[in-house]
């Protein structure tokens, strides 16, 4: 079949954030937009020729048209082979793991994550490498240098294939295999956790609700805890992926997921509940009458993760971004492993995981994770959660107390200001830089300045320097300010203000979490001048 070479036009806004290039949809169905990104990955890649790619997505609306097109243009340039999920649909983590089992040479996710999705909403596409883990710069940065100047790009002129059968079928020379999502992650799963033991839980009555937020991990939900563990039917709800997510917003967090929230605060609320973002790598924990904040929750899932198989020989060193709590850490020092804080996003955990470093990393956004994949991987940490509960046969508030007992307790929140005027959101930023030189030594609303700086990252496997990655005000009683700026919002600019405090083994550890942080986020607006740089009053989401 002959290679049709198409001339382009390089767009200048094709550079990746956090987590891959996030925009409205709208962006994405530009002529050539996605062409021109797909293209501009291949060219900045070297080796392929022959190889397996991966492609999946979370279903959103254009995932059908964007897999379509990679396609195309992965046979063009000479991919040997594409392994693509029934319907489209891969979780993130899945991917991750289809990646890694397969020894495939790459993937392709098409994704933006907790993004709405919807002909309104966003779309987003990333390059994962052969370890199953997110792009690290390198390869980001050479991909948006291409986009800058790419003229044409390749492809076929090849019918369509029917994603909806599993099996093998031709688009061009290169073979393309239709392959069930949720198989070879389903097997996964069963080597690192007790599924007899979460089995036998769930046939003693433990009642648990999942919500799949209409998004990517539904199936993955039904096979795994209505199959595989036999939880009761209508354990998972929203369990059927939408290209609009129900025409929600598929972000677990207490906003977005408020009817869950509310539902383990009532009266009849189940053991446990849990539900997961657009493309699977997030997950929300509640227990009856208890939320645990993903930064506790990484602290307790590394410290309790030798109760699954899987972990049994103990963790080598656990891993969390810069803005999460230091809980994890106190963890780490008992354990007398090693401890990383790495900038946020997924990608910076890739080496340390390779190298063995550690064995469970995690983000206070949600994220956590472990050796068995190369992203975050939402409905593991509600497995791990699962085989925690059913060895030590406690509800999750005993484990949340027992834990702050015994480490203590590092109260936490995280404030964001959505679509702020990008302008005004850098300007803050600069002026926090400029302030910082004067900070440290000094004392602020009668805390003493610990540090003050603006994180940079030296990455200890491959030396490679990140740097400008977060503000971070640490004081000298262990509390701390940190101010960035999002790399994954598509409008205008997200500040996310990241606000801590530590409370020590018998301390007073029942406060209200905002109550707890009240004068430290009242600080932050001092140091920053929030309320009058922004114009807002208050922040669009607090978690
Ligand atoms: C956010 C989170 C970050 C996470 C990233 C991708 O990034 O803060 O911790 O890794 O989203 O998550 P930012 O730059 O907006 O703060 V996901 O679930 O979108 O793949
Ligand atoms: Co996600």
């Amino acid at each position: 079949m002959p290679i049709l070479t198409i001339e382009t036009k390089p767009y200048a806004d094709q550079k990746p954030g956090t987590s891959g290039l996030r925009k409205r949809v709208g962006v994405f169905m530009q002529p050539n937009y996605l062409e021109n990104f797909v293209q501009s990955i291949f060219d900045s890649l070297e080796g392929f020729k022959g190889k397996t790619l991966v492609i999946g997505g979370d279903g959103r609306y254009y995932n059908d048209v964007a897999i379509q097109t990679a396609i195309r243009i992965a046979a063009a340039n000479g991919f040997g082979q594409v392994l693509v999920g029934q319907g489209g649909l891969l979780s993130t983590p899945g991917a991750s793991h289809v990646i890694r089992h397969h020894k495939a040479f790459g993937g392709i996710i098409l994704s933006a994550s907790h993004n709405p999705g919807g002909p309104d909403g966003d779309f987003g596409i990333k390059y994962n490498v052969g370890n199953g883990g997110p792009a690290p710069e390198k390869i980001t940065d050479a991909i948006f240098a291409r986009t800058k100047v790419i003229d044409r790009y390749v492809t076929v002129n090849a019918p369509d294939i029917d994603l909806g059968t599993i099996g093998t079928q031709h688009c061009g020379e290169m073979r393309v295999e239709v392959i069930d999502p949720v198989a070879d992650y389903a097997d996964l799963m069963k080597t690192l956790f007790d599924f007899d033991k979460i089995r036998a839980m769930f046939a003693g009555g433990f009642r648990m609700q999942f919500d799949a937020m209409h998004a990517v991990t539904g199936p993955y939900a039904h096979r795994i805890l209505e199959g595989l563990l036999g939880a009761p039917k209508g354990t998972v709800i929203n369990g059927t992926p939408s290209p609009d997510f129900g025409g929600g917003h598929p972000d677990p967090n207490l906003v977005y997921a408020k009817d869950l929230y509310d539902l383990m605060m009532g009266p009849d609320a189940p053991d446990f509940g849990a539900a997961s973002d657009g493309d699977g790598d997030r997950n929300l924990i509640i227990g009856r009458g208890r939320f645990v904040t993903p930064s506790d929750s990484l602290a307790i899932l590394a410290a309790n993760a030798p109760h699954a198989p899987g972990y049994a020989a103990g963790i080598t060193g656990i891993a969390r971004s810069m803005p999460t709590s230091a809980a994890a850490d106190r963890v780490a020092e008992k354990l007398g492993i090693e401890m990383h804080e790495t900038p946020t996003g997924w990608k910076f955990f890739g080496n340390l995981l390779d190298a063995g470093r550690v064995t469970i990393c995690g983000e206070e956004s949600a994220g956590t994770g472990s050796n068995h994949v190369r992203e975050k991987d939402g409905l593991w940490a509600v497995l791990l959660w699962l085989n925690v509960l059913a060895a030590r046969q406690q509800s999750v508030d005993a484990i949340v107390l027992d834990h702050w007992a015994t480490y203590g307790r590092n109260y936490y929140t995280r404030h964001d200001y959505d679509e702020v005027d990008s302008a005004a959101a850098n300007a803050l930023v600069e002026a926090l830089r400029g302030k910082l030189p004067s900070m440290a030594g000094t004392s602020l609303s009668g805390r003493d300045v610990a540090y003050a700086d603006d994180f940079t990252y030296h990455d200890p496997v491959d030396g490679s320097s990140s740097a400008k990655q977060g503000i971070r005000i640490g004081f000298k009683d262990g509390s701390r300010i940190v101010f960035r700026l999002s790399g994954t919002g598509t409008v205008g600019a997200t500040l996310r203000v990241y606000v801590e405090r530590y409370e020590p083994p018998h301390g007073q550890h029942d406060l209200e979490t905002q109550l707890a942080l009240a004068p430290l986020i009242a600080l932050a607006d001092e140091i920053a001048g929030i309320r009058t740089r922004t114009g807002r009053d208050a922040p669009s989401v607090i978690t």
